[in-house]
This record gives structure tokens, C-alpha cells and sequence, in this order.
């Protein structure tokens, strides 16, 4: 077996940027109409795209398959089985009219890792999969990285009928719409001792790489998010035959919440969270109509988890006194809540050596948007190798970052496993 530090140089040097260009074009193209990309959770064209990833990995000479979950998995068998495995990969639904890179990057760099790997013919102590998770954003169904959540355990069967889409559409009615098996999915479980490591690349979706002028960065936490579904409840009726003092108008009710909400994340004495309202829906929707219903959703970030729910307990206290202070009613549900994760500092640390053996800048840094690797983390040791994102934009169709960029990534995230494998 070729010695690791012979292999490291030959195979890293044939990482190519130009394949994983390709990758990403062939993506981008699986998307509804519209400006930027949308290949929502659990739907055909979300399944389109783990058909073309299982192909070219198929096409590699790998096992693959899909699990009940929507993740597919791309195996590369080891000299011994008995050994923990590696793993790397990201996910390939998108949010709606984002950008192509937000978690394909990461799944198109281990497809040129498995490119790589499988044109050196090298042997491999340790079995390599490379994945695709399904269903990571949360933009669908409130909750974040579905997939990852399932094979960590830590969305069950129940959950699949009470996480459902503005339409009413439950999760689980979604997978079995597009093939899959929500009554099978305990058969997703990863056990941790099938494990020995899994590094996830995936874009910044921030500015501090292209701000301190680094080529990589470390995540050393991932955090939390609190998410809430909030409904205003007060009287539609007519904008010009009801004067002010009479009015339950469940929008002015709604302006309030979502004032606040900024305003309390920019406390000095709440600085590091982050309060969003993405999504706000007014009924009737009436020139001439007052708001007699408002449906918001409330993102709450943090990496302190006492400090996220804190401000999310809040938020719903303060919501329900301004309702009613506009003799309307509120109800807040709450869509998911995970915590803070922070990643393991030893897996980290070779992150930060194949960095410096490969001349490449890194900076440490925690990751505001929640990743599979933080679900990962609960199973096997999961490290989260960020490349930059050109003006911090993610989440819309300016999401860039050059291939070049993803390519040293790609190089970091071999050499870590070229380097784990012989551990
Ligand atoms: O919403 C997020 O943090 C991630 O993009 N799923
Ligand atoms: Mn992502
Ligand atoms: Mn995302
Ligand atoms: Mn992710």
C-alpha cells in the first residue's frame, strides 16, 4: 500500500476544479422556474438530484444506495471492514430561489474526492462514503437537516406527521410522494461504532474568510435555532368605514413582533443572537380590507443555548402582550429547536494541519447557519471545513464562491481523510 504522504501529494495534486464546475452546472440546472436556484426538500427534482450523484458514483465503481430516509450513500470499500469508516458529503435540496453552492459544493467536492481516490486505485484501510443528505434546509418544513437529523436518530417517525409545509402537507406525506419510506426510516440509523470520522465542506454563508483574506475556515461551533410559527388572530373588516380606535388589525399587531424581535437581538446584552422573520403571510390581502389574520415565522440563532431559548421564550411572552394590547389574540408554535453543537476539537486540529501541510490559510470560526455536520457530530466525530462566500451572500441567487475556492477546500478535506485512514 502506497505509504499516505506519497499518496497525499499524487492524489491531491489531481483535485480538479474544472469537474467540480461541471458538478455544479449539472445541479444548478434541476431547479423550478425563477431567479436562482429551488430544489426544495422531498420533491422530484430534489430526488432528480440524488439520481445524478448515485449515477456518477455508480459510474465510479461504488455501492450505492438510498436509504428510507432520502439519504444516498456512495461506498468505497477498505482492506478491513472491521475499521470505522470515513465520511464526507453535504446535501442538495436548496431554499427557495437560492444559490447553487449551499451545501452542493460540499457534495460535489466528494464526488471529485471519490473521482480522486478511485483514478489512484489506492487501497484504503477504512471504508470511504460519501453522501448526499436529503432535506437539510429547513426552508419547507421548519425543521433543518432532516436527513442528517434521521440517521442521527433524532427525528423519529411521529415527527414526520407533525413537521408539514405552508400547504398542509405533512413530511411524511412528502417522501412517500416522491418514492420513499417515512414508516421505515429507524433503518436510516448510523451506529457510531461503523464510524471513525466525517468532515463536511460546505460555503461560509458569511464574510469573515473574504474579510481576513483566508483560504479555509475551521468550524469550531455550529449554532443553535430556535424556529417559530406565530399567527395573529384580530378583525378583517373595512379600511375605510372602521376608524382607528375601533381596529384589530392583525398586521400592525405582526410590525410590532417583528420590530421587537430586531430590536432585542441588537441588545448589547444579546449580542451573538440572531432574530429573523423570513416569512410573513397577510390575510385577506385586501387593498381596502383590514388584516384580520398575519402568520410569521421567528429564526432565533445563537451558540449560547441558555441565551437562544431565552430570547425565544421572551419573544412569545412580548408577542402575546401586543396582541392583546390591539384586543387581538396569538399563537406560537414552535417549529424546531436544536442546540449549539460544538465540534470535536481533535478532529479540528487535523483539519487545521492538512491546512498548513497544504500552505493553504485558515481561520477558526463558529458557523451562524446549522450544517449535517453538527447532526453527524452526535454519531462520529464530524469536522466542518468552510470555503469563503464572495460578500457573505448565501441563501439567494448572488451565492458565489469560485471553483478554484472549492478545489483547496476539496484538497483539505482528502488530506484530512487520506490522513484519518491511516489513524
Ligand atoms: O438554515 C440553515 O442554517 C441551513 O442553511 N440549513
Ligand atoms: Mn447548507
Ligand atoms: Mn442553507
Ligand atoms: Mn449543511
Amino acid at each position: 500500500m502506497t505509504p499516505p504522504t506519497a499518496l497525499d501529494a499524487a492524489a491531491l495534486d489531481t483535485v480538479d476544479s474544472g469537474r467540480i464546475a461541471a458538478h455544479l452546472d449539472r445541479f444548478a440546472r434541476l431547479t423550478e422556474a425563477g431567479e436562482g436556484c429551488t430544489r426544495l426538500a422531498y420533491t422530484p427534482l430534489e430526488r432528480e438530484a440524488h439520481a445524478v450523484f448515485a449515477a456518477h458514483m455508480s459510474g465510479l465503481g461504488l455501492l450505492v444506495h438510498t436509504d428510507p430516509a432520502g439519504n444516498t450513500i456512495a461506498e468505497l470499500p477498505g482492506e478491513d471492514a472491521a475499521l470505522g469508516a470515513l465520511g464526507t458529503g453535504s446535501h442538495l435540496d436548496t431554499v427557495p430561489h437560492g444559490g447553487g453552492l449551499d451545501g452542493i459544493a460540499g457534495v460535489a467536492a466528494a464526488m471529485e474526492i471519490a473521482e480522486v481516490v478511485t483514478r489512484r486505485a489506492s487501497a484504503r484501510r477504512r471504508t470511504w462514503r460519501f453522501v448526499a443528505f436529503a432535506a437539510e434546509e429547513g426552508a419547507r418544513f421548519g425543521q433543518a437537516c432532516n436527513g442528517s437529523r434521521m440517521v442521527a436518530g433524532l427525528t423519529v417517525r411521529a415527527d414526520l406527521d407533525r413537521l408539514a409545509d405552508c400547504d398542509g402537507r405533512t413530511m411524511a406525506e412528502a417522501m412517500s410522494a416522491v418514492g420513499l419510506t417515512p414508516d421505515r426510516i429507524d433503518e436510516a440509523r448510523w451506529e457510531p461504532e461503523d464510524w471513525h470520522a466525517f468532515v463536511e465542506l460546505h460555503i461560509e454563508q458569511g464574510e469573515v474568510l473574504q474579510s481576513r483574506d483566508a483560504d479555509i475556515g475551521v468550524v469550531d461551533l455550529i449554532s443553535g435555532s430556535t424556529r417559530l410559527r406565530v399567527a395573529v388572530h384580530g378583525r378583517a373588516t373595512h379600511s375605510g368605514g372602521t376608524p382607528m380606535h375601533l381596529r384589530h388589525d392583525a398586521l400592525v399587531v405582526a410590525a410590532e413582533c417583528v420590530t421587537l424581535g430586531d430590536r432585542l437581538a441588537r441588545d448589547a446584552r444579546h449580542h451573538g443572537t440572531r432574530v429573523t422573520v423570513g416569512r410573513l403571510e397577510v390575510e385577506p390581502g385586501s387593498i381596502t380590507t383590514i388584516p384580520g389574520a398575519v402568520d410569521f415565522s421567528v429564526d432565533v440563532r445563537d451558540v449560547d443555548t441558555v441565551r437562544q431559548r431565552d430570547v425565544a421564550r421572551r419573544l412569545a411572552a412580548e408577542f402575546d402582550r401586543i396582541a392583546r394590547s390591539h384586543g387581538t389574540s396569538v399563537r406560537v408554535d414552535v417549529l424546531a429547536d436544536t442546540s449549539p453543537v460544538l465540534l470535536s476539537a481533535a478532529l479540528a486540529g487535523r483539519v487545521r494541519d492538512s491546512c498548513a501541510a497544504l500552505g493553504l490559510s485558515y481561520r477558526v470560526l463558529p458557523s451562524g447557519a446549522s450544517h449535517d455536520a453538527q447532526q453527524v457530530n452526535r454519531i462520529t466525530p464530524a469536522a466542518l471545513v468552510f470555503v469563503p462566500s464572495r460578500d457573505g451572500v448565501s441563501h439567494a441567487p448572488q451565492e458565489y464562491t469560485t471553483p478554484a475556492q472549492i478545489a483547496a477546500g476539496t484538497r483539505v478535506v482528502l488530506q484530512t481523510l487520506l490522513r484519518l485512514d491511516a489513524d
